[in-house]
């Protein structure tokens, strides 16, 4: 679950009630930025925390990120992969034994206009670099396929189910490992009933 919920008494109360229907919280810089930091450990408690902090700078930087995230609870960071191999393999060696996820082709409109041209070269660059998987988009299946082609057995999260039009079982189908769902979840009046509808469509293609 993208956990993007700013307020966060009720982003704890969303994650206590969905927790046995996902397999981990995405926490990204909205909920960080109006909560704090802290958030990592306090949902770490519940689940498996990936922090995507989207980490795009020179490997120093991404290091200090990468070691401070993880050292706060974070089971895994994702990074851009247009910053090349040092600024990769830097993330990589500073996450230790947490995981670092890349991303390839975004999932908006926008998407297409620089990332989906160099997706395909940014997957060979993570798996060279040592990355553990790949964030490629739901709301173009025939995409997720493309980067598994390259990417063998490494994990897929896939984000742009539900609010963005895309879905789950179409992304688990097109070589996703995962479906990462925000709005649809957190947005919902019934967010466990939300949370158990998307895990009941990917069940019925695995
Ligand atoms: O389901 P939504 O649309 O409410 O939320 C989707 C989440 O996935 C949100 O946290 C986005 O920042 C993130 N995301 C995308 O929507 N598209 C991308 O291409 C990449 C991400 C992402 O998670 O990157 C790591």
């Amino acid at each position: 679950m993208a956990l993007d919920e700013t307020n966060g008494e009720k982003a704890l109360k969303v994650a206590e009630s969905v927790s046995d229907y996902i397999d981990a919280i995405k926490i990204n810089w909205p909920l960080v930025l109006s909560e704090g930091p802290q958030m990592i450990t306090r949902l770490s408690e519940l689940t498996d925390v990936i922090c995507d902090f989207k980490v795009a700078d020179i490997p120093n930087t991404v290091k200090l990120i990468v070691e401070n995230a993880v050292s706060r609870g974070a089971s895994a960071v994702i990074v851009h992969a247009f910053t090349g191999d040092d600024s990769l393999k830097a993330a990589v060696e500073a996450a230790g034994d947490a995981e670092i996820f890349a991303v390839t082709e975004m999932s908006h409109p926008g998407g297409k206009m620089f990332t989906a041209k160099h997706a395909e070269e940014m997957a060979r660059l993570g798996v060279e670099c040592g990355v553990k998987g790949f964030i490629a988009p739901a709301t173009r299946p025939e995409r997720i396929a493309d980067i598994r082609k390259i990417i063998g057995d490494l994990k897929i999260l896939s984000p742009g189910v539900g609010a963005q039009g895309g879905k789950a079982s179409d992304a688990i189908n097109a070589g996703a490992t995962y479906a990462i769902v925000g709005r649809a979840i957190y947005g919902s009046d019934d967010p466990r009933a939300a949370a158990k509808g998307f895990a009941d469509d990917i069940r019925s293609v695995l």
